[in-house]
């Protein structure tokens, strides 16, 4: 059955979206990712997604499945794909991504998007730079360039929010164990965004968050190193 990822994309195709790498590494997981076509979509590009009835990225269609939400897609995916590796490891492990899946959208993101979100229109088509910066201007309160200002004064706030993960990588290869889950791609999605958009370091290279993301990095035969972005 034939796969499409409708996934953010930016200069030169650059895919920097959090939730998209999250769908990215859910498909790589199940061994699909190679395989699925991929529509780009530009934030002036989102009326293409009418047929999704509703206006973010990603969307998956598999087949005459459509379907949007990182969420919905991963759950999507474990359905359909049932007899592929498990994203989740069951039922117990699925309410447990998800826990983690809230986290990272609740305390991880609004820590990390004021480190990065003034170097995003560096990644844009000229096309999407008015909406990016009037949006986001909007969202945070402030220019851009003062948001970027403060970064330095924030790095802390978001090492400190990271201490659940810290603590248990510290101890084992990954927040799914000795695999990577979705509960681990819920969370690399955010560095994968960072990644993609900004070189403003995120991590100190002793902590063992680093060593989980330089795993994941490497994870698939090295497809989210492969996707151009900043040294980490
Ligand atoms: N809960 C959704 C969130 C999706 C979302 O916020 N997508 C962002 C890209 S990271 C988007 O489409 N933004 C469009 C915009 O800002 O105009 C998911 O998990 O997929």
């Amino acid at each position: 059955m034939a796969i499409t990822l409708f996934d953010l994309s930016g200069k030169a195709g650059r895919r920097f979206s959090p939730f998209g790498w999250r769908a990215r590494m859910a498909l790589a997981h199940k061994g699909l990712e190679r395989d699925a076509r991929v529509e780009p979509i530009r934030f002036s590009d989102k009326a293409k997604l009418a047929f999704s009835g509703q206006q973010l990225v990603p969307v998956l269609v598999d087949g005459d499945d459509v379907v949007s939400d990182s969420w919905a897609i991963a759950c999507h995916l474990e359905a359909a794909y049932a007899d592929r590796p498990s994203l989740f490891g069951g039922d117990a492990g699925r309410g447990m991504a998800r826990l983690i899946a809230a986290w990272v959208d609740t305390q991880v993101h609004p820590r990390l998007a004021p480190l990065i979100v003034a170097d995003v229109v560096d990644q844009i088509e000229p096309i999407d730079l008015d909406y990016f910066r009037s949006s986001r201007e909007t969202r945070f309160g402030k220019r851009l360039e003062e948001i970027r200002a403060e970064r330095e004064g924030r790095v802390d706030a978001f090492r400190e929010v990271l201490a659940p993960a810290r603590r248990v990588l510290g101890d084992q290869p990954y927040i799914g164990g000795a695999a990577p889950t979705f509960a681990d791609y819920a969370l690399f999605g955010a560095f994968m965004w960072a990644r993609g958009v900004s070189p403003f370091r995120l991590l100190a290279g002793d902590d063992p968050v680093h060593g989980w993301r330089e795993r994941l990095l490497d994870s698939f035969d090295g497809m989210p190193r492969r996707e151009p972005g900043h040294p980490v």
